[in-house]
């Protein structure tokens, strides 16, 4: 196990479900921290909450960014104006994400296929692009891409979510081939069912269906999830964890959930 103590790790997708977790596992962990999300008040309350809960030792081991990954001319001034001391990222957790809509493909909304494609995607393609020759060129690096049993598996009316994430599965083995013979690793993290924001924004904000998403299952948390990815980011450097499945006890594939 190494230690993550000082490693300046940046989290996409900070501000809510699965990279929150990420961030404080981190920050327990001694990690400097660059947070990244559109709503940087979400970010401000987080970084506030590692602070006053001791988490984290101080408010200068954490460097909030407001961005929106979808805009590549900002991603790219936003890695290359980074502070000195910031400069020099150790693992990138492209984790966000999101989906729009559950409808059959012939039905679809463009503008929610857009913004899949363009966040999960492109989003992470741009982030991956302007950090990891940085990575190459000092010799040290991890990249963990939170894909989904989504990539793996197509359901019905998941369509271009789905298609989404078997990109980052494409993308993340491509990396992978593309670095070796550096000391760079890339892992995937493929979860199930986890209750987060996720399901509010795929249904627009709609609650109620939101919620029965979960229903008379106990889903993952996105502490689960952090975990896992903490468990990867913190093996020796020889090994590499290419690929995590999780899921539920209570999820067997994407479509067969055992419900109380
Ligand atoms: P949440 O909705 O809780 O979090 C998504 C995060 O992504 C938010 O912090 C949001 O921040 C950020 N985000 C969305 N769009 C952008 C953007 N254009 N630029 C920057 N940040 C953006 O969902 P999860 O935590 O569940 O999702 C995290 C990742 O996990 C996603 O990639 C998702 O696809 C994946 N995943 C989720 C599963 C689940 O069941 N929940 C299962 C498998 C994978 P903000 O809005 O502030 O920009
Ligand atoms: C999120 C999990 O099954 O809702 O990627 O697509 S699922």
């Amino acid at each position: 196990m190494i230690s993550i103590q000082n490693q300046i790790v940046l989290i996409t997708g900070a501000s809510s479900g699965i990279g929150a977790a990420c961030a404080k596992i981190f920050a327990r962990g001694g990690a400097k921290l660059i947070l990244a999300a559109r709503r940087i008040d979400k970010l401000d309350r987080l970084a506030k909450e590692l602070v006053e809960t001791g988490l984290t030792a101080s408010a200068n081991q954490i460097y909030l960014l407001e961005l929106d990954v979808r805009d590549r001319p900002k991603v790219e001034s936003a890695v290359n104006t980074l502070p000195e001391a910031w400069k020099a990222i150790d693992i990138l957790i492209n984790n966000a994400g999101l989906s729009r809509g559950l409808d059959k493909l012939h039905e679809g909304n463009f503008q929610d296929w857009e913004e899949m494609i363009d966040t999960n995607v492109k989003g992470l393609l741009y982030m991956t692009r302007y950090i990891v020759p940085g990575m190459v060129n000092r010799g040290r690096g991890h990249i963990v891409n939170i894909g989904s049993i989504a990539g793996r598996e197509t359901y019905p009316k998941g369509n271009v979510y789905c298609a989404s994430k078997a990109a980052v599965k494409a993308i993340s083995e491509g990396l992978k081939q593309d670095l070796l013979g550096t000391p760079v690793r890339v892992t995937q993290i493929e979860p199930g069912l986890v209750e987060t924001e996720f399901s509010n924004v795929r249904f627009h904000g709609d609650a109620e269906k939101a919620k029965n998403v979960y229903q008379g299952l106990t889903p993952l948390t996105g502490d689960d999830v952090a975990d896992v990815v903490y468990f990867c980011a913190t093996r020796s450097p020889h090994v590499n964890i290419s690929e995590i499945l999780l899921v539920p006890t209570d999820q067997a594939t994407a479509t067969l959930v055992h419900r109380k």
